[in-house]
């Protein structure tokens, strides 16, 4: 039995789901998974009772509601720190935490053009306006995170952290829409890729029969 409920959207297409649920499964966090398809069947009536913003994800914990996912992940940081999802040394997670909360906050051109969608391939799609810019944004920032990296390990630094599960679907992205990248980027987006709990989201993404228009490039 676990204590804790993570309440998801499609795996296909809600990419602040997958922040949280793979944070939550590489950690080794147990949890119940409840997945509502975004504004399909029941939603318009299920989602308010799940998430006072009407939004996923939401983490149910006793009588705590957690809604957002940067807040989901500092929640279980705080109690969970055995887990090191923020790095040990005080000046990388200080890195960690500005670059997980840049992700939460920007890209926004690479989040309206480039929709996740891990069914899709969709190789030089979606270089709008301002793409190309988000895009060297993050290659340089994955760069200071790695410069700083207080251990060994292929992740942002070093060990698997919060900062890798929040750019996790900035790599579905690039693998979707084939975004050419600098080796030590793209070294970064493959061990990203490479993790069992993402393969295994990717698998139950592809096996889901709803579709999000909007999310849809063509
Ligand atoms: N800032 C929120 C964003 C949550 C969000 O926008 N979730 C989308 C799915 S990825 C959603 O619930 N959409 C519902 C809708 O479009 O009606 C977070 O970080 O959790």
């Amino acid at each position: 039995m676990t204590d804790y409920t993570l309440i998801i959207g499609n795996k296909n297409y809600s990419s602040w789901s997958l922040r949280p649920w793979l944070a939550m499964t590489v950690a080794r966090i147990p949890f119940r998974e409840v997945l509502l398809p975004i504004r399909e069947g029941s939603w318009d009536r299920d989602i308010g009772k799940y998430s006072p913003s009407r939004r996923v994800p939401v983490l149910q914990h006793g009588d705590v509601t957690v809604w957002d996912s940067l807040a989901i992940v500092e929640y279980l940081a705080e109690r969970h720190p055995e887990t090191r999802l923020w790095p040990a040394e005080a000046p990388a997670r200080a890195l960690a935490r500005s670059a997980t909360a840049e992700m939460h906050s920007s890209f926004s051109a690479l989040r309206r053009h480039m929709p996740m969608n891990l069914r899709a391939s969709l190789p030089g799609r979606g270089r709008k306006d301002g793409v190309a810019a988000d895009i060297a944004r993050i290659v340089e920032l994955w760069g200071d995170c790695r410069a700083r990296a207080d251990g060994a390990g292929p992740f942002l630094f070093g060990a698997f952290s919060a900062a890798d599960a929040f750019f996790a679907p900035v790599v579905t992205r690039f693998q979707t829409y084939a975004v050419e990248l600098p080796d030590e980027a793209a070294a970064y987006r493959d061990a990203v890729l490479a993790l069992p709990a993402l393969i295994d989201w990717y698998g139950s993404a592809r096996s889901e029969p709803w579709t999000i228009g909007e999310d849809e490039v063509d």
